[in-house]
């Protein structure tokens, strides 16, 4: 075989040199936030979650330590978990501690080494546990694997606040393709973060030390690294607020002043003050979820939360039945 198909890392350049030009292209102008985690941004996000304006993943976790047990109960014996986005294993770890007899762990992740890491150092904590890595995007349909030991039911964990980067249509089919993946005797454990103060959810993405806004202008860097482009990254400022009537923070790039952007053949304008949008963080209330999830055949069962309720993990099962 001497002429070869292109190599993983050149199709992914492909694609992700498609996707930022398809993106600088459109009006307005955006960039897809799943493009913040390569290493340094995965690095960056590590550091957002140890910040003291970033309430998000201390108060999940503290739930979780918390109700673990609670959840344990909540989803029968003999399940299969799924967790779509796997970052870290440490709230994983919690909720195996505490399931009944589970008979597989799958964690859906784009990262194929990280989730090759974290299989090994899952199978070495829990000799009885089967873990099968699917390495897939969630958003896409993808197969899940069968278990040595037939699971009567299948239970998707999908915490972290991540269904807050899709648009409410985004999330309903999102939750309606799990809907069709666990069937009957299936459900959703879930992390949402909840509609708060203005006050508290933009300083949680304008923290003081600007590791968010070098979490967000870590785009254009690898835009700049790894498609050879010519951007003056110095002249663009991290833009979070909060959007009361979509309740959401928006998360943007902004130009400081009217500037190009060149990557490969292509030449982008940007006026001074213009926007790129990066990234949607929807905030939900309990009830406002439950609704949505309704829509995608997700029945609410149960729902804990922390005392000042920054934070929720939500509990749904199939019922199937569409809107
Ligand atoms: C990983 C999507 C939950 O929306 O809070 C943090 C990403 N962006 N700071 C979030 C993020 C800026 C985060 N999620």
């Amino acid at each position: 075989m001497l002429k070869t198909a292109p190599s993983k890392s050149s199709s992914r350049l492909i694609t992700f040199q498609h996707d930022v030009i398809t993106g600088l292209a459109d009006s307005p102008k955006r960039l897809p936030c799943k493009y913040f985690y390569d290493k340094r941004g995965s690095a960056l996000f590590d550091e957002i979650c140890e910040l003291d304006e970033y309430y998000l993943t201390r108060t999940e976790q503290a739930i979780m330590d918390r109700y673990a047990s609670e959840m344990g109960a909540q989803i029968d014996s003999g399940a299969m978990l799924v967790e779509y986005g796997s970052g870290s294993s440490i709230k994983t770890r919690i909720l195996l501690d505490h399931l009944i007899d589970p008979v597989a762990y799958v964690p859906v992740d784009i990262s194929h080494r990280h989730l090759q890491r974290v299989a090994e150092r899952l199978r070495a904590d829990y000799p009885h546990l089967e873990v099968i890595p699917v390495t897939a995007d969630f958003t896409r349909p993808f197969s899940l694997p069968t278990p040595r030991q037939p699971a009567t039911h299948c239970a998707v964990y999908f915490p972290g606040s991540t269904i807050g980067n899709f648009e409410p249509a985004q999330a309903e089919r999102l939750l309606r393709s799990i809907t069709e993946r666990c069937g009957d005797g299936g459900g959703l454990l879930i992390g949402i973060d909840l509609v708060k103060d203005v006050e508290t959810l933009e300083r949680a993405y304008n923290d003081d030390a600007g590791v968010t806004a070098a979490f967000n202008l870590n785009l254009l860097h690898r835009i700049r690294d790894e498609l050879d482009a010519d951007i003056d990254v110095e002249a663009f400022q991290h833009v979070a607020f909060y959007n009361d009537a979509a309740s959401r923070i928006e998360i943007y790039i902004r130009s400081l002043k009217r500037q190009t952007i060149d990557i490969a053949e292509t030449s982008f304008q940007l006026d001074a003050g213009e926007l790129i949008h990066t990234e949607y963080s929807h905030k939900y209330t309990i009830e406002g979820f439950s609704k949505l999830a309704a829509r995608a055949g997700l029945e609410l069962h149960r729902s804990w939360t922390d005392d000042d309720r920054l934070f929720a993990v939500l509990h749904l099962v199939v019922t199937g039945g569409q809107a």
